[in-house]
């Protein structure tokens, strides 16, 4: 005998989007109509499967007095219960569409509420109940009635509650599945986090209002005109008093206006007045348009300089409040940032608001990304299967509906990593239906077949310079389509390198209309005895470590190196000049703006110490203009030395995104060469009966030939280093074998080099030691020579390197390390103030900086090489001043590179009693080939005989604040 249950939580194994809630429409933050926030403590109670509870507690006079507490918005398992999953691709569950396992953590929300004194009386209008985001699944009753159940996480829902309301204690449940059919649709390369995560709100629905109001404010540039329409349901007046505008809804009227863009983001406040409510409008007159194979907004071809964005915060995961929102829209506006992707779901509604009020262009994705399938080539998709289609259209009409009055959102994304099929297509004509004025974006299929944009992600320089000229090929359709990276430049850990060469690319073909940084935020977990935690610190079974920590931003929003990079390598005016030239070159790439926003200023520096500095005169230019700008004469009576012109464009005025004085683009010009250090070889070396050599300043072991002191500096340890802590980028992806340095290098045994002493030469002026540095296992090998010179005061030396044997691989670095006993605050003249290695060296500016050993390190969450300083001319640290010829590459740590390379979190970092100091010649470049491709060959540390010297000599040790 068999029998068949079918059980009260069946609907979470079911594809259908889920029935019950409200048709979707366009959200706003507040109407004159009341409203009641339903966030803050409510009553919990976690089981382990769907329907391990009955659902009683939903009913009224449930005791739920022993339940532990939550915070909504908010995710369970930030909260102490249960743990936090990430994987990239992998479903943490059997694929076996759409069904989800038993094991299938729940979490039964329940709060009772009253209804505020002033709220209008039950008999009058209706009243809906909101949830902007509940992952994954949820059921929701008020007082005991059974409103429906809902999936699509990060999309909104709302159901009819009027005829449920009481004036006191009003009961609401929601039971919140983890997993459910819909958790297939959901995919992304984050943290698996349930709950309810975003506001839960009543509203009231006075009688007469608006169900929905679709606002189209057109923009046409040839006669500076705007269009204005507002459709909505019911009939009501749309007034926007600054133009003077009363007109009915329907009904559409066109007058000079200000048109919006990124750059110029101009709102006009508009009212909406149906017979119930008075909605607020914030209107942005601008037109998308495709047209010269270019996406264009007010007849102007835009170049995107993006970022992905997944909403993050190291304690709150993706429950973002206003003012984490509000400081991720000034972090990119200050760093120059113009666009965001909000990958891969729909944002917080009121982020749009930002990003409309502060500007910033936004592609608007869709919750959708079935990426696990890719492991059984593609085989189930749900996007290639009719009985999912519904629940596709769903999300693409709750995205829509919500997010179509925005001017910042010029176009909508599909989702991302979802394979192709039948429901893709189906979303599309869907959008391009109900809203024909924005292009529809996907990078999944390379037909281009649903697409307006032709979209990559991670294609390399030459790729993408091959598109730009139009040679890439593919389908017809695509070849005619403009091109942007919708993702580039992973800036998992050190990195991203080969910025600039990308932006070279954008900036020279039009086709290339710009791309966005994978990703904006690292989402490490705030932990505290690792730092931030990553994918395996909760003992996930299935896991992809820090894949998860990518960003540009470290956990707890503070900008890496490579978002400083990217600033500068996006910068809105270009500020160029040839060495020794009397002219600086002033070029706005700006698409809308001109420069008038912008003050310039330059400054006259000498061995890095401003000399004098001055305004400079810049004529207006219009968007993508250049004019040649006489520079002042140098400064009568400037001492001799090394001369840079720096030039400066800063904030002429407060903005809403940066105060006075922000500086947005600079650039510096060389004027004289730089005075390489010379050391006349005139001291003896002199070997004493105690063991050791002296030549001048330096005092060796006569045996080893080590410097042990220079002066009364003790210095130990000094070698040669070619070894660094790989990086993510050095360790590479999986399925790029031969990028994978890290692997390549250990494989050789560079990370565990032996140095044999081949002979200790005093001879008339120098002390030669020679050595011969390999790995074991190995017969390739560095012969290296040790040449010390001195004038009596100073100590020069001279390192030469040749390769011996069959080296196929680059270098990780080239130069020497070796440890003082104390070190703390750091001088030095040359690049700074931020981290650079080749590739990642734009934002490096030549100059005297200070800084302390501490400061130096970059908190990757991961620890890995990282705080170089580059084209160091001269160092302080530890009282020792060092010179270089050429300039070096300078790094101090209080751990090994060892350790460094050893550690997992950033609290397996611990100070010895030795500052670890590195001088490179050379660093193997960047590049972002943890998921993107590596350094440009020209950035590539080739095994070659190289040549370098250091001069050092005490000098005091510089204060540390
Ligand atoms: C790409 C994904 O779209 C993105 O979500 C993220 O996972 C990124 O990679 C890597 O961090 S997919 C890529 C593996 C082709």
């Amino acid at each position: 005998m068999s029998f068949h249950t079918h059980t009260h939580t069946d609907y979470v194994q079911d594809v259908s989007p889920g029935s019950g809630a409200l048709p979707p429409r366009a959200w706003y933050a507040s109407s004159d109509a009341k409203s009641l926030s339903l966030n803050g403590n409510w009553r919990f109670r976690l089981s382990s499967t769907a329907d391990a509870e009955d659902d009683s507690f939903a009913a009224e006079g449930y005791d739920a007095g022993d339940w532990a507490q939550i915070a909504v918005p908010g995710h369970w398992v930030l909260q102490g219960h249960g743990s936090p999953i990430y994987t990239n691709h992998l479903y943490p569950f059997p694929v076996d569409p759409p069904r989800v396992p038993t094991e299938n953590p729940t979490g039964d929300h329940l709060r009772v509420f009253d209804l505020p004194a002033h709220w209008p009386d039950l008999a009058e209008g209706g009243a809906v109940l909101r949830f902007d985001g509940v992952e994954s699944c949820a059921r929701v009753w008020l007082n005991g009635t059974d409103l429906g159940e809902f999936k699509g996480s990060r999309l909104p829902h709302e159901f009819a509650v009027g005829h449920l309301l009481k004036a006191a204690g009003n009961v609401l449940a929601v039971r919140v599945h983890q997993w459910s059919a819909g958790s297939y649709l959901e995919d992304q390369d984050q943290w698996w986090l349930p709950g309810i995560f975003r506001d839960v709100t009543l509203l009231h629905r006075p009688a007469g209002a608006a169900l929905d109001f679709f606002v189209h404010a057109s923009y046409d540039h040839l006669a500076g005109t705007g269009t204005l329409r507002v459709d909505s349901d019911v009939d009501g007046r749309v007034t926007v008093s600054e133009l003077g505008i009363d007109i009915a809804t329907g009904e559409s009227v066109t007058m000079p206006v200000e048109a919006w863009s990124a750059e110029t983001p101009r709102l006009y406040e508009g009212t909406l007045a149906t017979g119930g409510e008075r909605v607020p409008l914030r209107i942005g007159f601008r037109t998308v348009d495709l047209s010269d194979g270019l996406i264009k907004v007010n007849g102007r071809p835009v170049l995107f300089k993006g970022v992905n964005r997944h909403e993050w915060h190291p304690e709150r995961g993706r429950a973002l409040d206003l003012e984490t929102m509000r400081e991720d829209v000034l972090l990119m506006k200050r760093h120059n940032v113009n666009a965001v992707r909000t990958s891969h779901y729909p944002p917080h509604p009121a982020f749009l608001d930002l990003c409309d009020a502060y500007g910033l262009w936004v592609i608007d994705e869709c919750d959708l990304e079935t990426h696990g399938f890719t492991e059984q080539g593609w085989r189930d998709n749900p996007v290639d299967d009719d009985r999912w289609t519904p629940a596709l259209l769903d999300r693409a009409s709750r995205m829509v509906e919500r997010d179509k009055n925005h001017p910042s959102v010029v176009i909508w994304s599909l989702g991302n990593e979802a394979g192709t099929g039948r429901g893709l297509t189906a979303m599309a004509e869907w959008i391009k239906d109900r809203d024909s004025s924005r292009p529809v974006h996907y990078e999944g299929d390379p037909t281009c077949r649903d697409t307006d944009i032709y979209s990559r992600m991670y294609a390399d320089h030459a790729e993408v310079e091959r598109i730009g000229r139009g040679l890439d090929g593919g389908t017809l359709k695509r070849r005619q389509l403009p091109f942007i990276l919708c993702e580039f430049a992973h800036a998992m850990g050190n990195g991203p390198g080969g910025l600039a060469d990308y932006q070279r690319l954008f900036e020279s073909y039009d086709r290339l209309q710009g791309g966005f940084v994978w990703e904006w935020i690292d989402h490490g977990i705030a932990y505290p005895e690792l730092g931030f935690a990553y994918g395996g610190d909760f003992g996930e079974e299935l896991h992809d470590g820090n894949f998860v920590c990518d960003g540009l931003l470290f956990p707890d929003r503070r900008p890496s190196p490579g978002f400083v990079e990217y600033k500068k390598v996006i910068e809105p005016v270009g500020i160029t000049g040839a060495f020794g030239e009397a002219t600086v070159r002033i070029t706005n790439k700006q698409d809308f703006a001109d420069l008038s926003a912008l003050a310039f200023s330059w400054s006259y520096e000498v061995d890095g110490e401003p000399v004098e500095s001055g305004t400079l005169a810049v004529p207006g230019l219009a968007p993508g203009e250049s004019a040649d700008v006489k520079l002042p004469a140098p400064p009568a009576g400037a001492p001799a030395g090394e001369a840079h012109w720096t030039v400066r464009a800063a904030l002429a005025a407060d903005t809403p995104w940066a105060p006075k004085d922000h500086v947005v683009a600079w650039g510096q010009i060389p004027v004289s060469e730089r005075r390489v250090p010379t050391v006349t070889a005139t001291a003896r070396p002199a070997v004493g009966d105690n063991g050791v050599i002296t030549l001048g300043p330096g005092t060796f072991d006569a045996r080893t030939g080590a410097l042990t002191a220079v002066g009364d500096v003790p210095v130990s340890g000094l070698r040669l280093d070619v070894w660094r802590a790989t990086t993510d980028n050095d360790d590479g992806a999986p399925w790029q074998p031969d990028l994978r340095y890290g692997l390549l290098w250990r494989g050789l045994g560079l990370h565990r080099m032996r140095h044999r002493l081949d002979a200790v030469e005093s001879g008339e002026h120098a002390l030669t030691v020679r050595m011969r540095v390999a790995p074991a296992a190995r017969e390739l090998g560095l012969s290296t020579v040790y040449r010390w010179t001195s004038d009596g005061n100073r100590l020069r030396l001279t390192v030469s390197t040749v390769p011996e044997g069959d080296w196929t691989v680059p270098l990780p670095r080239l130069g020497i390390r070796f440890g003082l006993s104390t070190a703390d605050g750091v001088r030095w003249y040359g690049g700074g103030p931020g981290e650079a290695y080749p590739d990642t060296r734009m934002a490096s500016a030549v100059g005297r900086w200070q800084s302390t050993v501490d400061d130096l390190q970059t908190p990757y969450v991961r620890p890995q090489e990282n705080g170089a300083r580059i084209d160091v001319r001269w160092a302080e640290l530890g009282g020792l001043r060092i010179e270089g010829d050429p300039a070096f590459s300078l790094t101090a740590r209080r751990w090994t590179t060892e350790q460094l390379d050893a550690a997992t979190h950033l609290t397996d970092l611990t100070s010895g009693d030795t500052v670890w100091v590195n001088l490179d010649h050379g660093q193997h470049g960047i590049g972002s080939q943890s998921c993107g491709p590596g350094p440009l060959p020209q950035y590539h540390l080739r095994a070659e005989p190289a040549e370098f010297s250091f001069v050092f000599s005490t000098a005091p040790a510089p204060e540390t604040s």
